[in-house]
Order: structure tokens, then sequence, then C-alpha cells
């Protein structure tokens, strides 16, 4: 049987469909920086972009996002959803000689291992498998006695991983 003109259209948009997505792919790497604001307290940019109080992240499988807390009060990335993945602070190491010493509101009991608690303080979490992941920051204390306007944002999260 002789292919029609019509299939072999098809092939080909089949084929230039695959191309694309596999140009779309997932990127290995994506980076969220929060920053302390007088409305709302805080709010974080994806990759340069704006900053606001929800972020949706997608990473490929394998692939890290970076958080680097640049708020006046120590911020925790709290996983609410999702399959396993790891947590490493990158960027820790003026813990000790943090000149304005601990947080004051800083509950350490209930503060995380991974809570960004200096200024500059980094986070890299790791997602080695596919899935939809949900986090939120939870503020663990100001540095300094800090006023805002309005409510605190509640910072939120969400990372798809294909
Ligand atoms: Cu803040």
């Amino acid at each position: 049987m002789r292919t029609k003109p019509i299939a072999l259209a098809a092939l080909l948009i089949a084929v230039l469909a695959l191309s694309v997505s596999a140009f779309a792919a997932a990127p290995k790497s994506a980076t969220l920086v929060v920053r302390h604001q007088v409305r709302g307290c805080h709010a974080w940019s994806l990759n340069g972009g704006p900053y606001v109080a929800h972020q949706v992240v997608r990473v490929a499988r394998g692939g890290s996002l970076t958080v680097t807390n640049n708020d006046l009060m120590a911020q925790e990335l709290v996983k609410t959803g999702g399959q396993a993945m790891t947590m490493n602070l990158v960027r820790q190491s003026h813990m000790g000689s943090m000149p304005m010493g601990m947080p004051k509101g800083m509950a350490m009991g209930k503060a995380g291992p991974y809570t960004m608690s200096h200024m500059g303080a980094t986070l890299a979490v790791i997602f080695p498998r596919a899935g939809t992941y949900r986090f939120k920051l939870v503020d663990r204390g100001d540095y300094v006695e800090v006023e805002t306007k309005g409510a605190d944002n509640e910072l939120t999260l969400n990372v798809v991983v294909s």
C-alpha cells in the first residue's frame, strides 16, 4: 500500500512535536532568592523574575533548586507534600561568627537543621524523582526588630520535576 501524503504530513508533525518537546525539557537547575520588603515582609524571585509570594518551579529529574535567604529573618523551607528529596546548606559558614547573634525570635527547638539563619544563607535541594513537591517557607525569627505593613506573606512553592 502506498503511503498517503496526509499520513506523511502527520508523521512529520509528530517528529516536529517530539523535537520541540525535547527543546522544552525542564531545566537542570533553578534559583530562588528571598528578600525582605515592607509590604508583606518577604517575597521570593525565581531565576531573577518578579518577587511574589507563590512560585512554581520546573526542574528535570535529578536537578536542583538553590534557595538564598536575603531576608532580615531566618527562614526554613518546609516540605508539605511530595516524595523524598535531599537538602544541603551550601552557605551557612557565618553561623558561628554572625555579628548579630542568633535571631531574636528563633526557636531552636522548632527550627530544623536546614534553616537558613543568616543573610546569604543558601540551601540546595536535589530532586531525584519525578513528581510534584510542595513547600512553604517558615519564618524562624528576625535578626533585628523589623517593621512591616500589612499581613506577612505566606511564601509557598510548587516544584514540578519531570
Ligand atoms: Cu521578612
